[in-house]
């Protein structure tokens, strides 16, 4: 098995999310969380959604990355009126480290259509909102953990695909970069689909993390040719460390799929979407020890919040299959 699941899984359930009028009563689901850990701290940036079907972030903190202790006090992005546009929903937030200062890269739901935008914080209780980029349609954004000759580099996925219930897709994860996290420039293809397996349509899952083989990147993967429903699995595959628009290996398999009830039934049923993803032990170089203990955070059926242990190695494994 190469992603264990916790036994106290899902780990946060809706019951766990406190209200916080008027905002938020009686929370209908809490899912796709990004992740980070600064010192001893987990910091999970969840996913809340009422009844209302409105969306709010909101932090939780842990000493052990499985027991969470969620704020009471909604994430606030501040200047995202800036953007001048009606926001409906801001959501699937992706937590990276660049030094000190923490980025957090959502997802935008305007009238024109899904955008990428960008905040950061230093405390965990103030966020600056950066701005959004102009793209007018896409999705699953992370950022690299460290700047490249200047840059930010980004992977992201463009919704260039309408699925017939309507939901907005893509097969295609691109790399992109910018100076200033606002305006970004596509550099190259990443990745593609591969049409009639388990990743017909893909996204990013959590930041890419730099290991002494590449850099390594778990994925979500999409199979849609089965009658009733798409199937939303999580992948891996491995960028080249001075190159990350180019792939080393790349997972056949996918190493999470829905088995368990909780991420067979729910609000979005048959989905584990993996967003926050934390290794413990790096080396002297900054690489990810291959015995590191590996935490995948992920949602599942879009209503709860599961965890996965593993390894960087097995990681890496998965990736030479
Ligand atoms: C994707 C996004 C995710 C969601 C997933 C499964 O398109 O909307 O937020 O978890 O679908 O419904």
């Amino acid at each position: 098995m190469i992603l264990e699941r916790h036994p106290a899984n899902p780990i946060i359930t809706r019951d766990d999310v406190p209200d916080v009028p008027p905002e938020i009563v009686d929370a209908t689901s809490v899912f796709n969380p990004g992740a980070v850990k600064v010192g001893d701290a987990y910091r999970l940036m969840l996913r809340v959604q009422t009844r209302g079907r409105r969306t709010h972030l909101l932090m939780a903190t842990s000493r052990d990355g499985r027991n969470f202790e969620i704020e009471r006090e909604p994430v606030r992005l501040r200047g995202i009126e800036a953007m001048g546009e009606t926001v409906h929903h801001v959501y699937d937030p992706r937590l990276t480290m660049i030094g000190d200062t923490c980025y957090v890269v959502v997802a935008i739901d305007t009238d024109a259509g899904c955008r990428l935008g960008v905040a950061r914080t230093d405390d965990f209780s103030t966020f600056e909102f950066l701005g959004a980029g102009e793209a007018p349609d896409v999705r699953n954004g992370v950022l690299f953990p460290e700047m490249f000759g200047g840059k930010f580099l980004r992977l992201d996925r463009p919704n260039a695909t309408r699925l017939e219930d309507g939901v907005t897709s893509g097969d295609t994860i691109v790399l992109s970069e910018s100076t200033d996290l606002v305006s970004w420039t596509p550099r190259a293809q990443v990745l593609r689909g591969r049409l009639h397996y388990w990743d017909e349509r893909i996204g990013s899952g959590p930041p890419p993390v730099r290991t002494r083989e590449g850099w390594l990147h778990v994925y979500h993967g999409i199979a849609t040719h089965f009658a009733s429903a798409s199937i939303y699995q999580a992948g891996v595959v491995l960028l080249d460390l001075e190159d990350p628009g180019s792939v080393v290996a790349r997972s056949r398999d996918n190493v999470l799929e829905p088995r368990e009830p909780y991420e067979l039934v729910g609000q979005v049923p048959n989905v584990v979407f993996p967003s926050g993803m934390i290794v413990e032990a790096f080396d002297a170089d900054g690489c990810a020890r291959p015995d590191s203990e590996v935490l995948v955070y992920y949602g599942a059926a879009d209503t709860c919040v599961g965890l996965a242990t593993t390894t960087i190695g097995k990681l890496l494994a998965a990736c030479e299959s």
